[in-house]
């Protein structure tokens, strides 16, 4: 980072970088369009999902996504991007951890447990609580609700390069947030350019038990669920119903999160 931008502070310089660019309006899931948010002092803008019912999972993906199954979800609210760089370091005070220094790009090499500190200490400057989606919450977001989609924004296999940076288009890096075209909710990078951390314990038998109104994942677990794929992944992986998990503490280049509240 150049050295002027050090100089002035962090919250400062998310004014200005919102300032910069401007937030695009949002669509609602049924095609209507959405006044365009306003970003918040920490430049997050907020996105109210209504809420609904949805079938969750896929009876023709991998073995952990089926069987499909009915679930329904309360309102919730979901930052339109992947936490940022600039994010991070106006909040924790600290350089980021992602190995290229991109502003507006999702930070990375993140643990689950580091983003839950990052958001109790956001909500704390924001004087509101700041959690991770459920992985219901996350599913039925990315897919656009009721619709479901296969990607987030998308069903066509010809389209997905215009929502979604996977191995095919990324050269081989994260990329700045909202460059790809936003999903039916007004949300960028739900599939693609970072994994993002959810909430639940990974099981991959859940979905054979889970309740069908908000269910919030195992009570107990060794893994947490990441969801959406990423920019080294091939882009069968960022459909919104593929779901992957890792270790709490993992820190690498693909993970990143968006808070919900
Ligand atoms: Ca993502």
């Amino acid at each position: 980072m150049d050295c002027w931008l050090r100089k002035i502070t962090p919250l400062v310089f998310i004014a200005a970088l919102q300032c910069a660019t401007p937030a695009p309006a949002a669509a609602a899931a049924d095609g209507a369009p959405a006044a365009a948010p306003a970003p918040d002092k920490l430049g997050f803008v907020w996105v109210r999902v209504p809420g609904g019912e949805f079938t969750m999972g896929a009876n023709d993906g991998d073995g952990d996504e089926r069987p499909a199954h009915p679930v329904r979800v309360k309102d919730f609210t979901l930052s339109r991007t992947e936490v940022t760089q600039a994010q991070w370091r106006a909040v924790t005070g600290e350089a980021h951890p992602s190995a290229k220094n991109c502003d507006t790009c999702p930070v990375s090499n993140v643990s689950w447990d580091e983003a839950q500190a990052f958001l109790a200490k956001a909500g704390g400057l924001l004087g509101e609580k700041l959690r991770l989606p459920t992985e219901a919450e996350w599913e039925y977001a990315a897919g656009g609700g009721a619709k479901h989609q296969k990607w987030a924004g998308t069903d066509v296999d010809q389209q997905v390069r215009d929502y979604v940076w996977s191995n095919t288009n990324s050269s081989r890096a994260a990329h700045p947030a909202c460059e790809k075209q936003p999903n039916l909710f007004g949300l960028c990078d739900m599939s693609g350019n970072v994994w993002e951390w959810v909430a639940d314990f990974y099981d991959r038998d859940y979905y054979e038990t889970s309740p069908a109104a908000d269910p919030t994942g195992p009570e107990t677990g060794e893994n947490r669920v990441l969801r959406g794929g990423c920019w080294s992944s091939h882009v069968g992986i960022a459909r919104v119903t593929q779901r992957y998990n890792s270790w709490g503490g993992a820190q690498t280049p693909y993970y990143g999160f968006r808070p919900a509240k």
